[in-house]
């Protein structure tokens, strides 16, 4: 797929979810350096310039969106000719989608070992790295139960029942309202992750916060599992994470409610304070621990 086609799919959220429209970028940029037919070095980083800003633009919450991109320009800068730069940018977009791919495994493997025999979960929208945890302690051996959330607006929890049950994994849909009623009965919330802030604050889609509340309510632990290109470095700056607000079609027809104001917010932040740990590729860290991280991985843009 080409830049546009791929920004457009992720902006429809036909590619979604924090992981898969990074790796998207990623591929997009391969093809755009793959594709790229003109001789002007200049150009082509330009254009390249461009391309990454048209993907970054498609969801302004999810930093590894922005990580992937600006992990992968950097190959603008090693060769000297347009040849040399354009397969620096094919390998970067390869590794990055390699070490991608890899992060999930290792979360899965060290994830899942928190996860205890006959532990009741509950998780959250769709989140490939809670999911692949969740199916990894499952394989293990373990008999544990999953409450899965709607996620209105867009129910992303349909494809999480679905991938749990197809799995094998015995499986509960509750609406997102019935959180509360339900964490009496739930031992570990499993959730992933858009972006985490230097604070170690995590955004993740619409009601992770209140879940976690519920959670923190009931001393119920939250992990949530994130690969290290989700760490902001932009708020190690003092930059706020920008929350997107979608279409309010997607929450009900707008036509059917003529003169009231619809409100979309599709991402919220959950403060360190009532998360456990963060599960990254790299162990399990504390959310205080954010800062170090950001700091050790250099992904300044
Ligand atoms: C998806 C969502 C997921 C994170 C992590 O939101 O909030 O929990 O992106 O997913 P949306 P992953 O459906 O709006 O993209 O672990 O797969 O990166």
């Amino acid at each position: 797929m080409d830049i546009e086609e791929t920004a457009q799919k992720i902006e429809l959220m036909e590619v979604r979810g924090a992981a898969k429209i990074a790796r998207a970028a990623a591929e997009a940029l391969k093809n755009f350096a793959l594709g790229y037919e003109g001789n002007d070095i200049k150009k082509f980083r330009d254009e390249l310039k461009q391309a990454g800003e048209r993907l970054i633009s498609t969801r302004p919450t999810a930093v590894s969106l922005r990580n992937a991109v600006t992990m992968i320009l950097k190959g603008e800068n090693k060769g000297d000719n347009l040849e040399q730069v354009k397969n620096s940018i094919v390998t970067e977009a390869e590794n990055f989608i390699i070490r991608s791919e890899k992060a999930l495994e290792v979360i899965a493997e060290i994830g899942s070992k928190r996860i205890k025999n006959k532990d009741v979960l509950l998780t959250h929208c769709n989140s490939s790295a809670a999911i692949s945890t969740i199916i990894k302690a499952h394989k293990d051996g373990k008999k544990i139960q999953v409450y899965a959330t709607e996620s209105r607006p867009k129910r992303q929890g349909y494809i999480t029942v679905r991938q749990l049950v197809k799995e094998g994994v015995p499986t509960t849909l509750i609406v997102d309202s019935a959180v509360r009623y339900v964490m009496q009965r739930v031992d570990l919330v499993v959730v992933g992750c858009d972006t985490v802030a230097s604070n170690g604050a995590i955004i993740n889609k619409i009601g992770t916060s209140q879940i976690a509340l519920c959670a923190h309510e009931a001393r119920v632990p939250v992990m949530v599992c994130a690969e290290t290109y989700k760490f902001s470095h932009e708020t190690l700056a003092g930059e706020l994470v920008e929350i997107e607000e979608r279409d309010v079609n997607e929450v009900v027809k707008q036509e059917d409610f003529l003169g009231v104001r619809i409100f979309n917010p599709v991402f919220d932040a959950t403060p360190p304070e009532y998360i456990d740990v963060i599960v990254t590729e790299k162990g399990v860290i504390s959310p205080h621990a954010a800062y170090e991280i950001i700091k050790a991985l250099d992904l300044k843009s």
